[in-house]
């Protein structure tokens, strides 16, 4: 295009101000969603907004992109299968600092926003932890002005959605496009093609060298959707590029010629199905082979993409560890070390060792699992049928590894057998975790005793043979989703009581409110936010669930997938303990409160759908029993999202953080929770640690065993039975729950959740904490009581929360691994 014609394309210049955005809205309603005025539903109001901040959006976006390209800045790629984003209209408006505008304007017109806000569907695109980590480094490194994008799958399907049917959970698929997305930007003309199958040639290349071709291979396409990520007060608006699948025109061809029509639809069907649906599973890795397709489909696709990128711009590849990071998301993405390793190899003819000090020298990867059952590994069969090409690198990769292994520790053979990238027992399994470890330059855990405990157990080996190659990254959250968004009657009181917003951009800031716990004005006011969110969930769970809550109890909230580490089980032995107790003791003076679950079970994980299943028999039983009254309410609310947290998270007086120690790398939902000013009731486990450290150990409610205390106790033939014989109160609870006490309908209905305490071992230990977690539980209903003390120790929780800001910990990153710096 000439000079002259681009600058007639000018864009009109999308203001912030009120006439601005008023002719914004009218504009799309009109000729974006194409309704008169009459006929506008508030699912019209919405798409109508989100394009009027789409277009100022993009006008950030495109500066953003030039920003970058001139200052030849060094980029970091997150590459990540889930990025649980949620909804975006809030968030954006607040990022663009236009909320109260558009609030403004919607009263003018008498519509009601909230409505407005609830049509929008969740982008829904993770499980849980690790997906809403993904989308807060987004937040955070748009923030911060710092070149990052993340690279992920747009699944036509996120989480399902979950029901209660009889108290038993029932999924539904998430069709979150049905009304389509307005916050996306379709690339129908990045795309890439994607291999599978096929086989391997070797041959002579002209510089003498034996070089390989991958050959006869089947095509799928990957089609680009950009989303504008927005940070808060900056004009910085980062990528989030999303890959859908397409079926390759070629391979279609194919069949036309052979004059199948409806063969090759069919065809398109099936390489289409790649994208299609989240897999709704966090805890087992099943070793599926579309999950293994999604796996590759995704970082070929963003790995030609960034290279592509990168050779158009240097003209060479000699630098690309100087000017780009790649961030593994665990081990999903894993395969993209012998994928970049294949490039360098085939496609520019760098020898091995060249090709290898690139590809580490530009990885990273973050565990956030030990879980055994949740570590990654890929049948070997499977491999060499998909990705041949692939598992010859990784055979070559792992012979050169245990050569040098080998050499430092000769005759230990026990040793390379159990650092080998593939495992040998049964069917050969290649070991993603083993994998993502020797081609990256720096491994890292999310929180200090999880990082310990990498190199204490699962990674001992490793740790040993490349020292300082594992650090720690305490994770974190952003504070505008979790408390501007979240609770905006708490970010105008803190604002208000510090007199500026700053706090919103450095946390740490929120140590000014330290004095004001000694001040009783301040709790007051601080008292009455709480009251009003308590009342504002009350209303939402009269309305999705129709019970009515009472707000005066204290809200004692666990609220996480469905797990049997995070021992929602344990909570529910307290449950049961604190309702016979008032049963049989009318006169007892106690608090009341309602216990709050929500979470989401793996549609085949069946100890968790029972755990459900026993919550909401529970639930029956107590909330209908006249002798209790509202002393104790038990609630299941379904469908936990990142919608629902927002509402359930600024009500919350009560965090239960009950995981066994040792079991939960770190856990976010703790942050957001103390944020909010709940006080924590919790274990030595994950990033409670640290939370208790920074907020003060009188201001949190710990009990239970260390994870030291815990591998002793496994070490030496722990036995659950001993606890359950020793302990009156334990012993009946259990019994009522074995006994049908709570499912007279189905007495056995509870059996496997009994079994796996007393006869299966208890894997978790919730007997061996059980008479500890009632002793805290009850210093928790004493302190209730006293409710100054109780709103001083939240208010220096909400105070000292600063170190969990994920700006923190996108600094240490930046800093530390990806050395990427503001510009
Ligand atoms: C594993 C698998 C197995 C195969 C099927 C799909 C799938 C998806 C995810 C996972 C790993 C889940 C690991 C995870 O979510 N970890 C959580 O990460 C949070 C962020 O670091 C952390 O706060 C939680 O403690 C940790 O459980």
């Amino acid at each position: 295009m000439t000079k002259r014609s681009s600058s007639l394309l000018k864009p009109t210049e999308q203001l912030l101000d009120k006439p601005a955005l008023r002719r914004g809205i009218a504009n799309h309603l009109h000729y974006t969603v194409g309704k008169d005025a009459e006929q506008v539903t508030d699912r019209d109001w919405f798409m109508a907004l989100a394009h009027t901040i789409r277009d100022r959006l993009t006008e950030r976006w495109m500066k953003t992109t030039r920003r970058y390209q001139e200052k030849d800045v060094k980029r970091v790629y997150y590459l990540s299968l889930e990025f649980l984003i949620g909804r975006s209209l809030n968030n954006s408006a607040l990022n663009l600092g236009i909320a109260e505008n558009f609030r403004q304007i919607l009263t003018e017109f008498e519509m009601n926003e909230s409505r407005i806000a609830d049509t929008e569907a969740e982008a829904a695109l993770g499980n849980g932890g690790l997906g809403r980590l993904a989308a807060c480094f987004l937040d955070s490194l748009a923030t911060l002005d710092l070149p990052g994008e993340g690279y992920g799958i747009r699944y036509e399907y996120g989480m399902f959605h979950q029901h209660l049917h009889q108290g038993w959970q029932r999924e539904q698929p998430d069709n979150w496009l049905r009304y389509g997305n307005p916050w996306e930007f379709p690339r129908p003309e990045i795309l890439y093609p994607v291999e599978f199958g096929g086989r391997v040639v070797e041959y002579r290349h002209e510089n003498g060298q034996a070089a390989h071709q991958w050959t006869d291979t089947e095509h799928v396409m990957a089609m680009a959707y950009d989303m504008p990520i927005p940070g808060y007060d900056t004009d910085t608006v980062n990528n989030l590029r999303l890959w859908s699948a397409k079926s390759s025109r070629d391979f279609d061809l194919e069949f036309f010629n052979a004059g199948d029509y409806i063969k090759a639809v069919e065809h398109k069907n099936l390489s289409e199905t790649l994208s299609k649906v989240l897999y709704p599973s966090d805890s087992t890795s099943l070793g599926r082979e579309l999950r293994l397709k999604q796996e590759y489909f995704f970082i070929s696709a963003s790995l030609q993409d960034i290279v592509h990128k990168h050779v158009q711009h240097y003209h060479t590849i000699e630098n690309l560890s100087h000017k780009i990071a790649i961030q593994l998301n665990d081990t999903h993405p894993a395969l993209a070390i012998p994928e970049l390793m294949r490039l360098l190899l085939d496609k520019f003819y760098l020898t091995w060792d060249r090709a290898w000090e690139l590809t580490v020298n530009t990885f990273s990867y973050t565990n956030h699992t030990l879980l055994p059952e949740a570590l990654e590994t890929w049948p070997v069969p499977l491999l060499e049928r998909l990705l041949p090409r692939h598992l010859q690198i990784i055979y070559e990769m792992n012979h050169r590894f245990l050569r040098d292994v080998a050499h430092r520790y000769p005759g230990d053979g026990e040793r390379l057998r159990r650092m080998s990238l593939i495992s040998e027992e049964g069917t050969k399994q290649v070991r993603m975790g083993h994998l993502a470890f020797v081609g990256s330059h720096r491994v890292n855990g999310v929180a200090q005793l999880h990082t310990q405990l990498m190199r204490d157990t699962t990674f001992a080996d490793f740790e040993q043979f490349f020292p300082q190659r594992i650090v720690n990254k305490t994770n974190g959250i952003t504070p505008r989703r979790w408390l501007n968004e979240a609770n905006p009657p708490l970010t105008q009181l803190i604002s208000d009581t510090l007199g500026h917003k700053h706090w919103l951009k450095d946390l740490t800031l929120l140590k000014q409110l330290i004095p004001f716990a000694d001040d009783a004005a301040f709790r007051q006011q601080f008292r009455a936010v709480k009251q009003h969110n308590k009342v504002q969930l009350a209303h939402f769970v009269q309305q999705r669930c129709g019970i009515i809550l009472n707000p005066h109890s204290l809200f004692d909230v666990q609220i996480k997938r469905i797990h049997e580490y995070k021992r929602q089980l344990l909570n529910l032995l307290h449950v049961v303990t604190h309702y016979v107790r008032l049963r049989d003791n009318p006169q007892i003076d106690t608090v009341a409160r309602t216990v709050i679950f929500a979470g989401k079970a793996a549609p085949g994980y069946a100890q968790a759908k029972l755990i459900i299943k026993l919550i909401n028999d529970i639930a029956d039983v107590v909330n209908h029993d006249p002798r209790i009254g509202d002393r104790l309410k038990v609630i299941f609310i379904p469908n936990y999202d990142v919608s629902t947290a927002l509402k359930i998270i600024p009500a919350a007086e009560l965090s239960q953080q009950i995981s066994t120690a040792g079991t939960e790398a770190s856990g976010t939902g703790n942050m957001k929770l103390a944020l909010n000013g709940a006080l924590t009731i919790g274990t030595l486990d994950g990033a409670n640690i640290e939370i208790r450290e920074e907020v003060g150990a009188d201001n949190f409610f710990i009990f239970g065993m260390n994870a030291e205390e815990i591998s002793a106790l496994k070490r030496n033939a722990y036995s659950p039975l001993f606890y359950y014989h020793a302990q009156a109160e334990l012993r009946m609870v259990l019994d009522m729950i074995a006994g049908g006490y709570f499912s007279p309908d189905a007495p056995d209905r509870f059996q496997p959740l009994i079994d796996a305490l007393l006869s299966g071992g208890d894997y978790y230990c919730l007997l061996a904490d059980y008479a500890d977690y009632i002793r805290c539980q009850n210093e928790v209903t004493q302190l209730y009581r006293d409710s100054e003390e109780w709103t001083r120790r939240a208010i220096l929780n909400t105070a000292n929360m600063g170190k969990f800001s994920s700006d923190r910990t996108i600094k240490e990153y930046a800093q530390d691994i990806w050395k990427i710096g503001e510009i």
